[in-house]
């Protein structure tokens, strides 16, 4: 059945069900959603928990003894519904202050701010029992080329990350960070704008073990790359600690489209590769519910979020059960790549005159590689003709 339990780990930021439909060109077109009623319409569609930022909880500026009475009725709902709290950011963009940035601000008074703020977010996540604490850098970038100094804004960038491993560990808290890679938007150019980029960055760290991704369909679809062939090197490095999933068309503003809208093959291999890889994580949506609907289109779109990853689901399954596609993934030697290319050693392989001197490179070049059957074998379980 397409119908989520808690069992199947979908969780929702505050801010995706909650978006009012603010955009650049026009003001909400929806009321604002209590937090409270957030969880609690989400462990009624089957959710297992949300996330949140500390401002979508916590309006910017609460005083404290309010923040207290928050935390402690969001609380109660959590316990009331069952719902978790497994991943947790901080809003490091919204605010004038951090028009520059957080961690890469030029003003080093704004960048000490910015962890600060931080810290006391860690601090909440770490008593919700949140295990990822998420960074996106919205606002860490340029919009021109003399306004940042790109080396200069890395080591700072790192200095920031550095410190925050080092206040977990000297806190005990279990958590581990993830960063979000995104292009662009709301900056011209954002540092750390893949998750290439991303992973080449963390090995910088002084605890790289406390790092790793936060990869988000839309943004690497922004920039033209494939996103399952991205997860797929993110879990080769050990290193998908968590993801953000929804639907974008191309290379266009991050639309935020719930999941399944948007590029549907590549959402297919992705559920494939997070089935069979044995990702554990949280599926995770970071959606916008489209602003021309209300909140009859808020509540449809969560729960088809999570009723498109179910089918997908089993659609991936049909197709790796199929005894012609396991045929045609034969025909196409995905066994073979499986196989190491020299396990007999690098002196074995110099020596293996069939290797090179006797090669028949046009017998090679001249074997089908027989993708297009098993493609259209995917796209016919995709589409459920077969
Ligand atoms: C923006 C995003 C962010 C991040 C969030 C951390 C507002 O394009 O994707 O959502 O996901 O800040 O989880
Ligand atoms: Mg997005
Ligand atoms: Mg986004
Ligand atoms: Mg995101």
């Amino acid at each position: 059945s397409f119908t989520p339990t808690p069992e199947d780990r979908f969780t929702f930021g505050l801010w995706t069900v909650g978006w009012t439909g603010i955009d650049p060109f026009g003001v909400a077109t929806r009321a604002a959603l209590d937090p409270v009623e957030s969880v609690e319409r989400l462990a009624e569609l089957g959710a297992y928990g949300v996330t949140f930022h500390d401002d979508d909880l916590i309006p910017f500026g609460t005083a404290d003894a309010e923040r207290d009475a928050i935390v402690k009725r969001f609380r109660a709902a959590l316990e009331a519904t069952g719902m978790k709290v497994p991943m947790a950011t901080t809003n490091l963009f919204t605010q004038p202050v951090f028009k520059d940035g957080g961690f890469t601000a030029n003003d080093r008074d704004v960048r000490r701010y910015a962890l600060r703020k931080t810290m006391r977010n860690i601090d909440l996540a770490a008593e919700l029992g949140a295990e990822t604490y998420v960074a996106w850098g919205g606002r860490e970038g340029a919009e021109s080329g003399g306004a940042k100094d790109v080396r200069c804004a890395l080591d700072r960038m790192k200095e920031a990350f550095d410190l925050l491993a080092e206040y977990v560990t000297e806190q005990g808290y279990g958590l581990r960070f993830a960063i979000e890679p995104k292009p662009n938007e709301p900056r011209g150019d954002i540092l750390l704008p893949t998750v290439g980029h991303a992973l080449a960055f963390i090995e910088r760290l002084e605890k790289p073990e406390l790092f790793g991704v936060n990869p988000e369909v839309g943004h690497e679809q922004m920039a033209g790359l494939n996103f399952p062939h991205g997860i797929a090197q993110a879990l080769w490095a050990g290193k998908l600690f968590h993801l953000d999933l929804n639907g974008q068309n191309g290379i266009k503003y991050d639309q935020d489209l719930r999941f399944g809208a948007g590029d549907l093959r590549q959402a297919f291999w992705l559920v494939d590769l997070l089935e069979t890889a044995g990702y554990a994580g949280p599926r995770h949506f970071d959606f916008k519910p489209v602003r021309t609907d209300g909140y009859d289109g808020v509540w449809e779109s969560a729960k088809n979020c999570m009723r498109n990853y179910l089918i997908l689901r089993e659609r991936a399954a049909a197709f790796r059960a199929d005894p012609e596609v396991q045929q045609a993934l034969r025909d196409s030697r995905l066994d073979e790549l499986a196989q190491p290319t020299a396990a007999d050693g690098l002196a074995a392989l110099r020596a293996d005159r069939s290797a090179f001197e006797e090669f028949d490179v046009a017998a090679a070049a001249g074997r089908s590689m027989a993708f297009e059957r098993l493609d259209q074998l995917a796209m016919e379980h995709l589409l459920a003709v077969r």
